[in-house]
């Protein structure tokens, strides 16, 4: 495995533009995505994703089950664990299949991935899949202003999606080596659909005839709004301006059945409803523009009125949910990749279906758009007339609307479970840990588990998304955060019989530990991905399943009660998910130099979870770490 200096080893992040990268508003024909020279040359030099040793795999497996199993449990797991990696076993048996399968994809893990973690993965989108994003408030108060910044959001994607048909945008880099660039042609234009048992996910960048429309929704009102003139240049933020007024204007009663409720279902009763809905061929066809447009922009009414110091948490409500029937949710299609929410008091942000995509794209998407939305005009806008944007029928028939009232309740239940606590921690941001040279992330990792020990007096299976990004069609592997390491200086923390440079020694150890597991995640040598590809091939070969995948404690090492993701941008925001299990808790970050912001997931039926305690624990936590580096002079670190 290469380098352990994690100075040199980290960043995820744009490169300087290449020579490549074109002012941004020269006239551009609008075209399909051509996959062509440049970026597959780029694509064809990235390394295939490797599949790491058996052996090395069950070791790190044991190591990551002991601070979350009882000793008892261990044993047994130990046994299964040596029965399956023995000489002539079912573990070696796999591994070749699994080694067969690399040397024949392109990547062997990342089909199987989306099937697993998305279309196969039946609960609702909404919270359970679904990330929220929330930028900083907007100082407009009023729908001028919201229709304002709309219009230049749009031309900011617009301008954006040029890079991507142009293939120009600049390769990112982590620690030094060149990303898989292909999740940013996977998020314009494509949308995913419900399916009986198994969800699918359309692109429409990759057609003969790739789409020139957004969508809008305005009051629960659907409307196609073609974003090019005819000459295919963009349409300029005065042109959008003008036709969002119209859309606005001709959607003033909120008088209709919101129909992209049902995209908040459980999937299965999603892809039930929707049989039903596109029998009627107007029904088709609105749904067809909404899935074939380049994205959707959600212009909302109003959300809770509520005091400065709650705003951020109803702000990432919204992003994620769309607060319940009674507020936004109905005004939203969350099957479509990627939905902009504009609100009329200055709330923005976004909600993307994940399956296309992680986070970071996403981002570096959303942080060109903003810095575009802050720069002036500087283009004229042709003086031609422009159609009226169009609006989208639905035929209600009473079946419709009886799985719109069924959407309703469950989405208004799951609103209510939801709590959502957003935390900016202002002390210190990435410069403290980086002052006593540790790894950002792994000392806000650290103080993750510490907060969590305070709290529950254990540790628990704790998920970090380390990106794969390294390799070609790259997605994501698990950092273990909990380990022996992070495990003893938890416990050590607030032991009174424990020295203070005792203390530092085992925070820098289990600082060490979680940094050294991240660079095996990112070169491709984690176990979780590895193992679920082992009882993936088991699957397919209809062998009975081996006892280790069987055994609780497998079930127990999946059963993520702190589900977590570090998502950087440039701009101050917040991103936000649910949690992935009923008793746990979702928690999102994204360090700045100086300060870092959290959001903070769990559920309310959930007797043992909440949010804003963890929180405070967390603050807590990284308050309670820096005190100790800083009382603890000289500490050899
Ligand atoms: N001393 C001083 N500085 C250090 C250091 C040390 N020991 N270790 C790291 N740093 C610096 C780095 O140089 C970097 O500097 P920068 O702010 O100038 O870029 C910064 O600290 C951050 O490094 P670190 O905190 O270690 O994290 P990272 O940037 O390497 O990120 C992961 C770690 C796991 C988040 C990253 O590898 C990753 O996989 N990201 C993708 C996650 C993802 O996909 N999330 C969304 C899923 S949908
Ligand atoms: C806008 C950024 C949202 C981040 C979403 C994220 O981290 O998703 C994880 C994806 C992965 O494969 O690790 C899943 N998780 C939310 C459950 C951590």
């Amino acid at each position: 495995m290469w380098g352990i200096c994690s100075r040199t080893m980290v960043k995820v992040g744009m490169a300087k533009p290449c020579g490549l990268m074109k002012p941004c508003h020269l006239v551009k024909p609008v075209s399909a995505t051509r996959v062509t020279g440049r970026y597959l040359t780029h694509q064809k030099g990235l390394p295939n994703l490797p599949v790491p040793p058996l052996q090395q795999t069950c070791e790190r497996y044991i190591a990551a089950l002991e601070p979350i199993l009882e000793v008892d449990e261990m044993k047994h797991t130990n046994e299964l664990v040596d029965e399956f990696q023995k000489a002539g076993g079912v573990g070696e048996r796999l591994q070749r299949g699994l080694e067969k399968r690399a040397r024949n994809t392109e990547n062997w893990l990342s089909e199987w991935w989306v099937k697993v973690a998305y279309l196969e993965y039946r609960m609702p989108v909404v919270v359970h899949s679904s990330p929220g994003l929330v930028l900083p408030r907007m100082n407009f108060r009023d729908k001028q202003g919201q229709i304002r910044f709309a219009a230049k959001l749009i031309a900011g994607v617009l301008d954006f999606k040029t890079m991507i048909d142009n293939e120009t945008l600049p390769i990112e880099y982590l620690a030094g080596k060149p990303l898989c660039m292909n999740q940013y042609y996977e998020v314009l234009s494509s949308c995913r659909i419900p399916g009986l048992k198994r969800d699918s996910v359309v692109n429409h960048a990759k057609s003969s005839r790739p789409p020139r429309h957004i969508t809008v929704v305005h009051n629960f009102q659907f409307f196609v709004l073609d974003v090019y003139n005819s000459d295919g240049t963009p349409l300029t933020a005065d042109q959008l301006c003008v036709q969002l007024e119209r859309i606005c204007s001709s959607s003033l009663q909120t008088n209709t059945e919101p129909v992209g409720i049902l995209t908040t279902q459980h999937r299965d009763s999603w892809g039930k409803a929707y049989v039903n809905l596109i029998k009627d061929k107007t029904n088709q066809e609105s749904v067809s523009a909404i899935q074939r447009s380049i994205f959707t922009l959600c212009l909302d009414g109003a959300m809770p009125r509520v005091s400065d110091e709650t705003y951020r948490s109803t702000a990432a409500i919204q992003m994620l949910h769309g607060g319940g029937s009674q507020w936004n949710s109905g005004n939203r299609w969350f099957d479509k990749t990627l939905q902009f929410i504009i609100g009329e008091d200055g709330t923005c942000g976004a909600n993307y279906e994940h399956a296309p995509a992680e986070g970071p794209p996403i981002v570096a998407l959303i942080d060109h758009v903003v810095e575009y939305t802050r720069k002036p005009e500087t283009i004229r806008s042709p003086m031609v007339p422009l159609p009226m944007p169009r609006k989208l029928h639905f035929n209600i028939t009473p079946e419709v609307r009886k799985d719109i009232e069924e959407a309703k309740n469950s989405m208004n239940i799951l609103a209510q479970d939801l709590d959502m606590r957003v935390m900016v921690f202002g002390h210190f941001g990435k410069n403290v840990p980086k002052a006593h040279k540790m790894s950002p992330d792994a000392f806000i990792q650290i103080a993750l588990q510490l907060a969590y020990y305070r709290m529950y007096r254990r540790c628990c299976a704790t998920y970090e998304s380390a990106s794969l990004r390294m390799f070609r069609l790259g997605r994501t592997d698990t950092i273990r955060s909990a380990s022996s390491a992070s495990a003893a200086f938890v416990k050590a923390f607030d032991d009174p019989s424990k020295q203070n440079t005792e203390k530092v020694a085992l925070m820098v150890k289990a600082i060490k530990a979680h940094r050294s597991y991240t660079n095996m995640a990112i070169s491709g040598q984690a176990i979780d991905r590895h193992l679920l590809g082992l009882k993936m091939i088991a699957a397919e070969e209809k062998l009975t399943m081996p006892d280790i995948f069987t055994d609780t404690a497998y079930g127990k090492a999946l059963h993520y009660q702190l589900s977590t993701s570090q998502v950087p941008s440039k701009t101050d925001c917040v991103m936000c998910f649910g949690p992935v299990v009923s008793n746990g808790y979702g928690v999102c970050y994204n360090p700045m130099d100086d300060h870092m912001n959290f959001a903070v997931s769990s559920f309310n039926t959930c007797e043992e979870t909440n949010a804003a305690h963890l929180a405070q624990a967390m603050e807590d936590a990284l308050l309670d770490m820096r005190t100790l580096l800083e009382r603890t002079p000289a500490a050899k670190l």
